[in-house]
């Protein structure tokens, strides 16, 4: 089964909306498999933001990724990597649509709550990454047949 990796970023810690964006995924139908807070070091930022190391933001994300803590999360579901990009709506707020998590709670292209894996290829490098195939927990969901 597909899994993509999905973080509430320090903004979206800070203002409270761990419950509300889990509850968007859990509702929508997919599965949390993986989740833990932590601190994120200079070191995990660096790797997690390595191609976006030449743009002029680069610093600035590493900074605010450090910054405080952040939600990690592996989620599990049919095609759920495209699936949470839609939910999480275009990279800068300005451009997400009302419905969507950015859409609905963010202003800012860099305070913009949420990060997901934005491809099978991302996915795959982020969830080995953050996890490291630890941390995860595999178990059926029996409404998973009405899904
Ligand atoms: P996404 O997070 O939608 O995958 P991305 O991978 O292009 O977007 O960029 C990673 C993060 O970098 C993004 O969530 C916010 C920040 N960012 C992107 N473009 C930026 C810009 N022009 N100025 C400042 N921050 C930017
Ligand atoms: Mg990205």
């Amino acid at each position: 089964m597909e899994k993509t990796f999905l973080m509430v970023k320090p903004d979206g810690v800070q203002r409270g909306l761990i419950g509300e964006i889990v509850s968007r995924f859990e509702k929508k139908g997919f599965q949390l498999v993986g989740a833990k807070l932590m601190m994120v070091s200079q070191e995990l930022a660096e790797k997690h933001y390595a191609e976006h190391k030449e743009k002029p933001f680069f610093g600035e994300l590493v900074d605010f990724i450090t910054s405080g803590p952040v939600f990690a999360m592996v989620w599990q579901g049919p095609n759920v990597i495209a699936t949470a990009r839609q939910m999480m709506g275009k990279t800068n707020p300005v451009d997400a649509l009302p419905g969507t998590i950015r859409g609905d709670f963010g202003v800012s292209v860099g305070m913009n709550i949420i990060h997901g894996s934005d491809s099978p290829e991302s996915a795959e490098r982020e969830l080995a990454l953050w996890f490291n195939d630890k941390g995860t927990v595999d178990y059926e969901k029996t409404i998973n047949q009405w899904i």
